[in-house]
């Protein structure tokens, strides 16, 4: 009998402007994966374009649900971890990483923190520094041209890119940072495509996989995408055809939400989409 796959998803839950664990938990139990939920904090909504929101701070019960998950011997075959709210966050989460992982383990962390050359809101200039740190335990690595541009110290660059310029940086950030696999999103070099670059550091291979670049800055996009990259991967896709269907996933999911006018804050629908990744997965017909 084949046994299911387990990853261990570590963020915030946004009740409202899809984000975060909203997203992981639909998108990893879609790919027939399940999706078992470390709760970093509880707010009203994401921080990105809301003013007002609550914010439940669940810092101290970490290591509390990291130690329970561990006294019950369970196995993860990924840990998948995006939003944190703080440097205590930060440590305990690679506390976590080596009380919960197993040798075959993957570790995947988005140092979600930035973009269009800006620090999120509550977060300091030190804050990079610690999540290069986290990175540093990674086996993959998902930043945006923000974050690793802000993880090597370097300042932001704005788009349109050059493939000198994407593959300087893929290659600066694999001596800065051990991680196998790094995917770097929001990569472009005109108005018509947008996607990723994807790096394995063994083989040496970095491989473009662009879409259609929609106008516009739709909020938890990378949330969306990484926990697609993430199912495809536990569906034993290899790099970068896991990152094809995430880029297609999520410009699908851009799209129908342009077409119906929502407001970037409130997130993308890619519940609509969830049939058409089950389809690329090779899960349903
Ligand atoms: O999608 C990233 C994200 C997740 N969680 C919270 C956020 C953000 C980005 O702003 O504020 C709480």
């Amino acid at each position: 009998m084949l046994s299911q796959k387990r990853v261990a998803a570590i963020h915030d839950i946004s009740g409202v402007g899809k984000c975060s664990l909203t997203v992981a938990l639909p998108i990893i139990s879609a790919a027939g994966v399940e999706c078992s939920v470390l709760p970093t904090a509880v707010l009203s909504t994401h921080t990105g374009g809301f003013t007002g929101f609550t914010y439940r701070d669940l810092t101290a019960d970490i290591a509390a649900i990291a130690a329970h998950w561990q006294s019950l011997k369970l196995h993860f075959d990924a840990i998948y971890t995006g939003f944190l709210g703080s440097f205590e966050q930060i440590d305990l989460v690679s506390q976590a990483f080596d009380d919960l992982a197993s040798p075959d383990t993957l570790i995947v962390v988005d140092p979600v923190m930035a973009d269009n050359g800006q620090l999120y809101t509550i977060f300091d200039e030190h804050f990079p520094a610690a999540m290069k740190k986290l990175c540093a335990k990674a086996q993959l690595i998902m930043p945006n041209l923000t974050e690793a541009a802000f993880m090597l110290g370097e300042p932001y660059q704005p788009g349109p890119y050059t493939k000198e310029y994407v593959e300087g940086l893929l290659h600066r950030l694999s001596a800065a940072i051990p991680a196998k696999n790094i995917v770097l999103t929001g990569v472009y070099f005109d108005d018509q495509k947008l996607g990723a670059a994807s790096y394995d550091t063994v083989s040496g291979q970095i491989q473009y996989i662009l879409g259609q670049k929609i106008p516009g800055s739709y909020h938890g996009t990378g949330d969306v995408f990484g926990s697609a990259l993430v199912g495809a991967l536990m569906c034993g896709k290899a790099l970068a055809e896991a990152v094809q269907i995430a880029v297609d996933f999520t410009v699908a999911s851009i799209v129908w939400t342009k077409e119906a006018g929502t407001e970037m804050r409130y997130g993308v629908n890619f519940e609509a989409n969830l049939p058409f990744y089950m389809k690329e997965l090779g899960l349903i017909k």
